[in-house]
């Protein structure tokens, strides 16, 4: 791919509203841009969207910075590469450390399709012209997560993802069901129950969710089946999923009827398509989850999900659902619960560079 220059910016920025779980609250990111320039001067971009502490996976962005700067770097400068699904196999030495992986493989999926002047969705086998867009409520009040979703069906968004745990789920979901008897509606745990509460479980079934992502521990898939058979609605695995492997293994066993693809999660683009052709040759459903991430990381999703079997609403929301300026331009735009899929080479949009002097806290960069 004719690699010249590899630079690695951390930029932060403060969130308009706290994204609030039980896991913890998170009031501002962090988070790392990637651009891979070639012989040419073309530029892909990626994004690193491991958080500030390991509270939702094991990596921070310290430790992607780590990963990148001492191991993924080095190996593409001492290994060049062709196409980006090669980044796959030569980053396999390497365990784990998806996220990292992912911060420069999509960058080389962006900057290869840009080299073929192709948009990133075509490359991919997109077929979407636009996407549903979803967006998700997590807070710590009743009254603060009824006055979101107001504002956002406003907005016109047509799909909400609720945060709930034991201390606030049924009485948050009979109030929302109350108030929107035919509105689409997940209900994300992040892991906040154990088989104990089986019975509880179930009783949100009357609730009739789209599905209930993530309800047992975050490394369980063997207790989710056991759960499955229980419940009438679909369990969606997110953090259990890490790898193609995982993937086959959940839907094999019953842990699942639904898969949150998280290109980060999963270590790039070429293990998400792996995952969605899986389950499209199986009829599952799969969606697109989001990190509260920035734009760069956006674009890429936009992308995934103009895949066929994309067909569950995911949480790719627009660029003001978290940020007052986002780092790319133009802006996501969600237009009548709609966003399109870009048709220029690519990811689609651009790095504003304004924004990234406002943002940036360090740099780093590595010539090939
Ligand atoms: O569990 O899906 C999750 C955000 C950060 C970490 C984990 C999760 C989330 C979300 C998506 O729920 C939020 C978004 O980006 O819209
Ligand atoms: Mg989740």
């Amino acid at each position: 791919m004719n690699i010249k220059m590899v630079e690695l910016f951390v930029i932060r920025m403060p969130l308009k509203t706290p994204f609030t779980t039980h896991l913890g609250n998170v009031t501002e990111r962090e988070g790392i841009i990637v651009k891979v320039t070639n012989q040419d001067g073309l530029s892909g971009f990626g994004e690193g969207v491991a958080f500030s502490s390991p509270w939702y996976t094991e990596e921070t962005v310290a430790t992607s910075m780590h990963m990148l700067s001492d191991f993924l770097i080095p190996l593409l400068q001492k290994h060049p590469i062709q196409h980006p699904k090669e980044a796959y196999s030569l980053f396999q030495c390497i365990r784990r450390n998806q996220m990292a992986k992912a911060a420069i493989e999509i960058a080389l999926w962006d900057l290869y399709a840009k080299s073929k002047s192709l948009p990133l969705s075509k490359l991919l086998g997109g077929t979407r012209e636009e996407i549903v867009s979803g967006v998700v409520i997590a807070t710590d009040s009743m009254e603060k997560a009824l006055k979101q979703i107001e504002e956002y069906l406003q907005e016109g968004y047509r799909r909400i993802k609720v945060k709930i745990n034991p201390q606030m789920d049924y009485p948050l979901l009979k109030e929302i069901r109350r108030h929107y008897p035919d509105l689409p509606i997940m209900a994300d745990a992040n892991s906040a129950y154990t088989l104990k509460d089986m019975d509880h479980l179930k009783s949100l079934d009357e609730f009739n969710l789209l599905l209930i992502e993530q309800p047992l521990a975050h490394d369980d898939i063997i207790e989710h089946a056991q759960l499955q058979k229980e419940l009438k609605t679909p369990i969606c695995l997110d953090e259990s999923i890490t790898s193609f492997e995982d993937a086959q293994k959940a839907i094999k066993y019953g842990s699942c009827r639904s898969i949150n693809v998280k290109i980060g999660r999963v270590g790039g683009l070429y293990e998400a398509k792996r995952i969605h052709d899986y389950c499209y040759e199986r009829g599952i459903p799969v969606w697109c989850g989001g990190m509260i991430e920035f734009g760069i990381s956006r674009a890429h999703n936009i992308a995934l999900a103009s895949m066929p079997g994309f067909t569950i609403p995911g949480d790719i929301s627009g660029s003001k659902r978290f940020w007052e300026e986002d780092i790319i331009s133009p802006e996501v735009i969600v237009v009548n619960g709609k966003i399109s899929v870009p048709n220029v080479p690519g990811i689609g949009f651009s790095l504003n560079e304004k924004r990234l002097r406002e943002t940036i806290i360090a740099k780093k960069h590595f010539p090939f």
